[in-house]
């Protein structure tokens, strides 16, 4: 039976990379007057690499100290959370709905992330509301286990904290180091594409679909699909019969 869903952050509750985090690197390189910038297509190729600390040091290498990378790092998640405190950046279409039907039918939820704790939180209360920390019942996040996605560790770390299995859970995810952390955790996974992750191998997940969407919108484009679903949107019940096949 399915008791939980866990939920990937970057890509999945919102699309956050392009215009919350790609523009938080470039601020925070603007203001140590670092000759950086960060464009769309460079920072697609960087998302390749998890972690946005990891992310600076394999694009400078050894030009830039441990200090001065976690320096770096810490103004660009403060200028992130400025941007998310404006609201900048909305759930992806679907989101808040299949959380709510979740939620209301007594499943657990958890959110499984490579991004910084406090990166999230913005993003949980400035989107969701504050309750929604509390609901969560583990915000498994940063730098708490060694390996950051697509190791395992992230989401063994959660499943752990909640005493679950990882038959109990379905995952949510928009990439395919995301796919590949929840798949060698053991955990069936649902992907939701986006303009960076769209060409990406999803040949180890259940269902791959364009957004969760909604009732009430326009259909969901769905791709890899050897369940042959059919899906107008992505209810719980959808997430139900994934689990079961
Ligand atoms: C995506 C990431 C993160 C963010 C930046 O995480 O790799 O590193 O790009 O966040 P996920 P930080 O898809 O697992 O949510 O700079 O705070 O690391
Ligand atoms: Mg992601």
């Amino acid at each position: 039976m399915l008791k939980c869903l866990l939920w990937d952050v970057d890509g999945t509750l919102a699309d956050t990379e392009r215009d919350g985090h790609r523009v938080a690197f470039n601020k925070a390189f603007d203001e140590a007057a670092i000759e950086r910038h960060w464009d769309i297509p460079t920072y697609g190729k960087l998302l390749e690499v998890t972690g946005g600390k990891e992310r600076i040091k394999t694009d400078f290498g050894d030009k830039l100290s441990t200090q001065e990378i976690a320096q770096l790092h810490a103004r660009k998640t403060f200028f992130y959370q400025e941007l998310i405190q404006h609201g900048h950046i909305p759930l992806r279409a679907g989101v808040q709905r299949l959380l709510e039907e979740a939620k209301d039918a007594g499943l657990i939820l958890g959110v499984v992330t490579t991004t910084t704790p406090s990166a999230l939180e913005a993003l949980v209360v400035h989107t969701l509301g504050e309750a929604w920390l509390k609901t969560f019942a583990v915000m498994a996040a940063g730098d708490i286990v060694p390996a950051k996605k697509p190791a395992p560790d992230i989401y063994d770390y959660a499943l752990n904290a909640l005493g679950l299995n990882a038959s109990d859970c379905l995952a949510i995810e928009d990439s395919y180091n995301g796919v590949m952390s929840a798949t060698q955790a053991g955990i069936k996974t649902l992907i939701t594409i986006n303009d960076y992750t769209a060409k990406q191998d999803f040949s180890t997940a259940e269902l791959v679909v364009s957004e969760l969407g909604e009732p009430d919108r326009k259909a969901i484009t769905i791709y890899h699909n050897p369940h042959q679903l059919k899906a107008h949107h992505i209810s719980l019940q959808d997430c139900h019969a994934l689990f079961q096949k």
